[in-house]
């Protein structure tokens, strides 16, 4: 139960080339729920600067981001399109959340050991901090539904916890401000001032893998570039990576069940299914029984098909960074006016003087 008014909020950090991963776990959901809800698409260029520290092109990467968006088809005029840094409410709210969030629950996070290694005490402060971070750019907003791929599930968790927790917390004071609504958590009646977010995680492609090896997440950092096809990749690229993307000996089974054990199989009928909306059932009864060099001349097809019109636009807004840097303005300002009746309130919960 979930009285809190829809609102869609995401975002994707501004650290390298966009990549299939990126779009089929977010960007393509992204386009889909602007049609039924209202939507802030965030560049995070805060969380860019946690796990390195000086960038050479932040600035050009973030319009990259803004651009995919744009390009992929979000509507900045009738949703919001906008980066972190210009709405300070997003550091503000962050320092509380630090305080609301407890040390054993960071612990936990997996992607904090994925991504600071062996030597976890060289890493910074604030890519130990980055959950906490992104519960406030969703809370900020009081966002209800976080369209995100399965590896953001952590952090959305510890989201909801960081939401319960201030909602039992400041119970008393925010009966007394009067902005709470009543929901349930489990069968508990909670007087909330932040919403359980809702993440949308589901499709074919939650967590789309490595094309080297079908066990690893497709990611920005891998430095095997054959492991991922880029949003900007072009036609004989995105026709090599698929080409030589790790298979093994057997052709494709007719029935999802025979994908199990078969990381790299899975993987590749999963993308086949998000690009073309299908199911994985779907594309099974089409190429069942087939072998992978006939699947993956498709494969590179299609993706090239639904890539290409976005690579193009993208490098049409590329060249235009002013109109960028204006839809950014623009977005920015409509969602500071958001973050700041929040900002308002939580001052007046946790008792700030203003
Ligand atoms: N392989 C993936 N499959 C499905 N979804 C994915 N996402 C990322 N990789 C995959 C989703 O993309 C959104 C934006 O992610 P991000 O760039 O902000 O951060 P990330 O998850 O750290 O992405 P990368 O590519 O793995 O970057 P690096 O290598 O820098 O860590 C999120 O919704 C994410 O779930």
């Amino acid at each position: 139960m979930n009285e809190f008014k829809p609102l869609v909020f995401s975002g994707v950090q501004p650290t390298g080339n966009l990549h299939l991963g990126n779009y089929l776990g977010a960007i393509r959901k992204f386009v889909a729920l602007q049609e039924s809800h209202d939507c802030i698409y965030c560049v995070v260029d805060m969380h860019a600067l946690t796990a390195q520290l000086v960038h050479d092109d932040l600035k050009e990467q973030t319009r990259s981001i803004a651009a995919a968006y744009i390009a992929a088809g979000i509507d900045a005029k009738k949703h919001i399109v906008f980066n972190q840094s210009q709405v300070s409410g997003h550091a503000e709210l962050a320092w509380v959340f630090n305080c609301v969030a407890r040390i054993g629950w960071m612990n936990r996070m997996t992607q904090f050991k994925d991504k600071a290694g062996k030597d976890a005490e060289k890493a910074s402060l604030g890519l130990y901090a980055y959950p906490s971070l992104m519960a406030s750019d969703i809370l900020l907003y009081r966002a209800t539904h976080v369209p995100v791929g399965d590896d953001q599930k952590q952090h959305l968790e510890l989201t909801r916890d960081i939401a319960q927790k201030f909602n039992l917390d400041f119970a008393e004071k925010i009966r007394a401000v009067g902005k709470g609504v009543d929901i349930k958590v489990g069968d508990e009646p909670v007087h909330a001032y932040f919403p359980m977010v809702e993440p949308l995680i589901d499709g074919p492609a939650p967590r789309v893998m490595s094309l080297r090896d079908g066990t690893k997440k497709m990611s920005k950092s891998d430095p095997s570039d054959l492991s991922r096809i880029n949003l900007m990749d072009d036609e004989d690229s995105i026709a090599k990576k698929v080409k030589k993307a790790k298979t093994d000996p057997d052709g494709l089974p007719s029935e999802v069940a025979g994908l199990a054990g078969r990381p790299e199989a899975d993987n590749l009928v999963g993308i086949y299914a998000a690009l073309s909306d299908k199911t994985k059932a779907d594309i099974l009864k089409e190429f069942g029984g087939q072998q992978f060099s006939a699947f993956k001349p498709a494969l590179s097809e299609l993706a090239l098909t639904v890539l290409s019109p976005i690579t193009s636009e993208m490098r049409r807004l590329m060249n235009d960074p002013g109109y960028i840097d204006d839809v950014l303005r623009d977005g920015a300002s409509r969602a500071r006016a958001r973050a700041d009746v929040t900002m308002r309130e939580v001052r007046d919960i946790v008792g700030f003087l203003y």
